[in-house]
């Protein structure tokens, strides 16, 4: 099956669209991918030209056909139900358990450091003054990476790599770029992400792009 459309934002900054992206090359599912640009100029209404790509007015998207799946972990759930013989979360039901928990856990939390430090592919290395929130975001992340990477032994959360990772992946810009972690644990595991092919490709493209968000630069 390869009639996916992935719709994606800027990559420079599009954090939401990294996950759904870097898993479907990791796991070698062949897709079109299309971008369509950020444009705040109306931020009461969202990005006008993500009105008909999906309801929500946001990316990512999937689209099969006539089906549209927002949602970056409604896409990779979609995915690991299409794809079941790719090993998408971890094959041990506890270690499941635990990914779907941390990888929910990123999709609903974490909003001092996603507000105070935003993806940014292009950014120069350089720290920022963190709110006591942020700070608080940045440790429960770095407690769950040596937590997972403690029992699995790595290279990744759970070993191989699985859906925790995309879901994770954005924070390693973040740590990076802002200087926000100074862990031992989090710095090996960061170089795991970043010793990915798909990461590489990403934030190549990223960086190349021309356009400026501004309210994305800090
Ligand atoms: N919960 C959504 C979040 C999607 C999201 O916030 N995407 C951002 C781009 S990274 C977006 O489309 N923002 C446009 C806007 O809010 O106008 C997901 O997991 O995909």
């Amino acid at each position: 099956m390869a009639d996916f459309e992935l719709i994606i934002g800027n990559k420079k900054y599009s954090s939401w669209s990294m996950r759904p992206w870097i898993a479907m090359k990791v796991f070698d599912i062949p897709f079109v991918e299309t971008l369509v640009r950020f444009d705040h100029a109306d931020p009461e209404n969202h990005n006008p030209h993500f009105k008909d790509v999906s309801p929500a007015r946001k990316v990512p998207t999937l689209r099969q056909g006539g089906l549209k799946i927002w949602d970056s972990l409604a896409i990779l759930e979609y995915l690991a139900e299409i794809y079941p013989d790719r090993r998408w979360w971890p094959g041990n039901r506890d270690a499941r358990a635990h990914a779907r928990s941390i990888s929910n856990e990123m999709h609903s939390g974490f909003f001092a450091l996603r507000d105070e430090c935003p993806m940014n592919m292009a950014r120069k290395v350089s720290a920022v003054k963190l709110s006591k929130d942020a700070k608080k975001d940045v440790a429960r992340v770095e407690e769950i990476w040596r937590d997972c990477l403690s029992t699995s032994g790595g290279p990744f959360l759970f070993g191989k790599f699985t859906i925790a990772d995309a879901m994770f992946a954005p924070v390693v810009n973040r740590f990076e770029k802002y200087e926000a972690s100074d862990c031992k644990d989090a710095k090996k595991y960061m170089a795991s992400i970043k010793s990915l092919d798909a990461w590489k490709d990403w934030e190549r493209d990223g960086i190349s792009e021309p356009w400026i968000v501004e309210i994305a630069e800090k």
